[in-house]
């Protein structure tokens, strides 16, 4: 495929925050067709990710490199992606930087599906090397419905106190998503009062609670009260609340040991499906005693790396040989490209590992991370809670996919 022309520019994401989008041109007979592309920014980020180049100085940079890339013509999104590592030459996108990699990657994505008659979902499962029997979906939406950590102005530890909706069907799962996260809260507002109420970077909400637990102990009552089909996941994000070898949880200093007990605690009296970085980044070790320990108690509690492996084929490999947990959190901007992020996917299926892709805290309206779990029949997709456009948009996305999969397209 030869690109006709490439434009980035600088766009807001959810936070205000400068973020970069690509929109890549290419000449269909004559006629001239573009898709664009924007970048999210995480907040809670991992060490390992993808380096962040300044949107700014990203500008700069793609100017010495545009003439490089309109000069060539790519077979493949692998030789498009390939073509810009190499550019890049280092580690970790240090150079070109990982979002400026990104936002091509997923725009030439967009124009490659074009040229090929097909939905983005369609392009995406025929690239991923994946084997995926009939019109397999993504099963589960994760709604992050009350904020802490990073992502809130208030005194919760733990990140991200989540609601999972069992049934079948992604339509009726958002509904109940939705009726579950009015009814949250009505319950937060009465119990705070409305003017202590806002809400945190993804739409959960956020409120004076003073102890994790009385969060989850509040939605438990509230999934009772209404008899919702949900399941509570948390992701814990404990690199921010890790300090000097301690993890500072309500005001006292765990070890390890401890708050893998406080842990096992909230799992059973809480019946918790899916629990996410419960340690800091590079303890590979204790993830595995709790995973450990898990399988021996014999629950189903789903333990999921993110900071931990940061969609990075090395660490994912560490993690994998190390048996550290069964599903892996994949964001595409962790790593920088689309094609890394399949072969990260593929990693994981072939060690039986689940998928669950991702959003970031800083969001855009760009919905490809919709096509990307539909594409690879992904176990769930976390894009926070439906409170707010940026995040619904991915949501009901996936709804539209399942319509034109109906409809044979
Ligand atoms: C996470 C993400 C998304 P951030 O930790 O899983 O919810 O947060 O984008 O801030 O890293
Ligand atoms: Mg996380």
């Amino acid at each position: 495929m030869k690109i006709h022309d490439i434009a980035i520019k600088i766009i807001q994401d959810s936070r205000g925050q400068d973020t970069l989008e690509a929109t890549i041109s290419w000449d269909n007979n004559g006629q001239v067709m573009s898709a664009s592309a924007s970048a999210p920014s995480g907040k809670s980020t991992g060490t390992h990710e993808a380096f962040v180049l300044e949107p700014s100085k990203a500008l700069a940079m793609f100017d010495t490199t545009k003439q490089d890339i309109l000069t060539k013509e790519f077979a493949s999104q692998k030789e498009f992606d390939d073509f810009l590592i190499a550019i890049d030459g280092t580690e970790n996108k240090g150079r070109l930087g990982g979002n400026l990699i990104l936002v091509l990657s997923l725009a030439f994505a967009r124009i490659k599906a074009q040229e090929e008659g097909k939905e983005l979902f369609r392009y995406i499962r025929d690239i991923s090397g994946l084997e995926i029997v009939g019109n397999r979906m993504v099963r589960y939406p994760i709604f992050n419905v009350i904020n802490g950590g990073a992502h809130a102005e208030n005194q919760l530890d733990f990140q991200e106190f989540q609601v999972i909706p069992m049934g079948e069907g992604f339509a009726e799962a958002l509904r109940v998503g939705k009726e579950f996260y009015e009814k949250l809260g009505e319950a937060i507002r009465q119990k705070f009062g409305e003017e202590h109420v806002t809400l945190g970077d993804e739409a959960g909400y956020s409120a004076p609670f003073t102890s994790n637990e009385e969060a989850i102990a509040l939605m438990k009552s509230v999934i009772a009260a209404g008899n919702f089909p949900l399941r509570i996941g948390l992701d814990v994000a404990a690199t921010g609340f890790f300090q000097d070898g301690g993890y500072m949880v309500e005001g006292r200093r765990l070890s390890s040991q401890e708050l893998l007990g406080m842990y096992y605690d909230l799992i059973y009296r809480y019946n918790i499906l899916s629990l996410e970085d419960p340690f800091e980044e590079e303890a590979f070790e204790d993830f595995k005693t709790l995973y450990q320990r898990l399988n021996q108690g014999n629950l189903d509690t789903m333990l999921i790396t993110d900071d931990l492996t940061t969609t990075n084929p090395k660490r994912f490999e560490h993690a994998i040989t190390e048996q550290v947990g069964n599903t892996i959190l994949v964001k595409l901007n962790q790593i920088g490209s689309l094609s890394e992020t399949l072969r990260v996917v593929r990693m994981a299926y072939s060690n039986n590992w689940k998928v669950i892709i991702s959003h970031r805290s800083g969001e855009t309206m760009d919905d490809f991370i919709a096509d990307l779990a539909v594409a690879v029949g992904a176990w769930g997709l976390k894009s926070g809670a439906p409170g707010k456009s940026e995040r619904l948009v991915k949501y009901e996305r996936v709804i539209a996919i399942e319509e034109k999969i109906k409809q044979g397209k």
